[in-house]
C-alpha cells in the first residue's frame, strides 16, 4: 500500500503548541520510517492554514473559526490529491476539527463516504453549548448535522448515521451533566465497556453497518479513546478507556477492508511527554496496525 504521511497541526483552542505539535514530535520518533516497515511511505508534509487565533469567532461560536475554515479548506485540498491519486493517506493531527476536512475531501472524491469514529467522547455539543469553545468538541454532530453552526452549508450534511459507528465513547456522564444530548441511538454506538473483551465482533460489527450504507469510509482515531495508564498525554483525560492492545487490534480489523479510504490519529499532546516515551509508544501502534496489512507492490 502506498501511503502519503500528511500533518495538520491544528490546535482547536485556537494555540499553537499542544496538539499542534503532535505531528513534528511523531516524525521525531521516527514514524516515517516506522511506518515504512512494510509499506511505500511519503511523508508529504503539512496542511497550512491561517494563524489561529484564540477567541470565539462571531459566525460559529467556535474558537479560532478563521484558522478553522482555512485548515478545513486545507486539508480538503490537500487529501483530495492523494486520495485521487489511489494512495491511502494516513493523517496526523491536530485535534478532531481536522476530521472535518477530511470527510469533506472523502466526499468530493467518492461522492459519500461513511465513517468509523473511534474516540473517548463523542464529539457533538452544539458549539454555542461547548464548554471549551473548541471545534474539536463538536465535528461529529456537525457533520451528522445533529448540531448547527455558520460553516459552509456542505459540511453539515457530510455524513448520514447509518453509515457512521461511534467506537469507545465514555463521556455520558459528562454531557447529562450539561444537558447535551448523547448520539446513542442515533447510530451504531459502542462504549469502552462495550467493547472490552470483544474487540473482533464488535468493530467486524460495527463496519458492516457502515459498509451496508457507504461502500468507502474514514477511520478517525482520538487517541484518548485510550486508558490514561495507556497514554497520558492527552488534554482531556477520562476514567475507563480502551488498552493499547485493543486499539491496535481495532484499527488492523479496519485497515484491512478495502473500504477503508485513510485514517486520523489525532489528540496526542507532545507538551505533555517530556521524555518523549509516549510519542515511541504511538509510532509502535502505527507500525503494529500496518503490519496487519499486506504489502502491495506497485
Ligand atoms: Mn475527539
Amino acid at each position: 500500500m502506498r501511503i502519503d504521511v500528511l500533518g495538520v497541526g491544528f490546535n482547536s483552542a485556537g494555540l499553537s503548541n499542544g496538539v499542534a505539535r503532535a505531528p513534528d514530535a511523531l516524525r521525531r520518533a521516527g514514524l516515517i520510517a516506522r511506518a515504512s516497515a512494510r509499506h511505500e511511505v511519503s511523508d508529504v508534509g503539512d496542511v497550512e492554514f491561517s494563524e489561529p487565533v484564540p477567541q470565539r469567532g462571531e459566525v460559529t461560536g467556535l474558537l479560532a473559526e478563521d484558522a478553522l475554515i482555512s485548515m478545513i479548506g486545507g486539508v480538503r485540498q490537500r487529501l483530495g490529491t492523494i486520495l485521487a491519486g489511489d494512495h491511502f493517506p494516513l493523517l496526523i493531527g491536530g485535534d478532531c476539527a481536522v476530521l472535518l476536512g477530511a470527510l469533506a475531501a472523502c466526499r468530493a472524491v467518492h461522492g459519500s463516504a461513511g465513517l468509523l469514529f473511534v474516540d473517548g467522547h463523542e464529539d457533538a455539543w452544539p458549539p454555542a453549548d461547548s464548554t471549551t469553545g473548541e471545534a474539536a468538541d463538536c465535528e461529529l454532530g456537525l457533520m451528522l448535522g445533529v448540531t448547527a453552526t455558520g460553516l459552509p452549508a456542505e459540511l453539515g450534511s457530510m455524513l448520514r448515521p447509518e453509515a457512521t459507528a461511534l467506537l469507545g465513547p465514555r463521556d455520558s456522564a459528562e454531557l447529562i451533566d450539561h444537558g447535551i444530548s448523547s448520539l446513542r441511538g442515533a447510530l451504531w454506538f459502542a462504549t469502552d465497556r462495550d467493547l472490552t473483551g470483544r474487540i473482533e465482533a464488535s468493530v467486524a460489527d460495527a463496519i458492516a453497518t457502515i459498509e451496508r450504507a457507504e461502500s468507502h469510509w474514514w477511520l478517525h482515531v482520538d487517541l484518548d479513546v485510550l486508558a490514561s495508564d495507556q497514554l497520558a498525554a492527552v488534554d482531556y483525560p477520562q476514567v475507563g478507556g480502551l488498552s493499547w492492545e485493543e486499539l491496535t487490534e481495532l484499527t488492523g480489523i479496519a485497515l484491512r477492508r478495502p473500504g477503508c479510504v485513510g485514517w486520523s490519529i489525532t489528540i496526542y499532546n507532545p507538551d505533555l511527554d517530556e521524555d518523549g516515551h509516549q510519542a515511541l509508544r504511538i509510532v509502535r501502534y502505527v507500525e503494529e496496525a500496518l503490519a496487519s496489512i499486506e504489502m502491495v507492490s506497485s
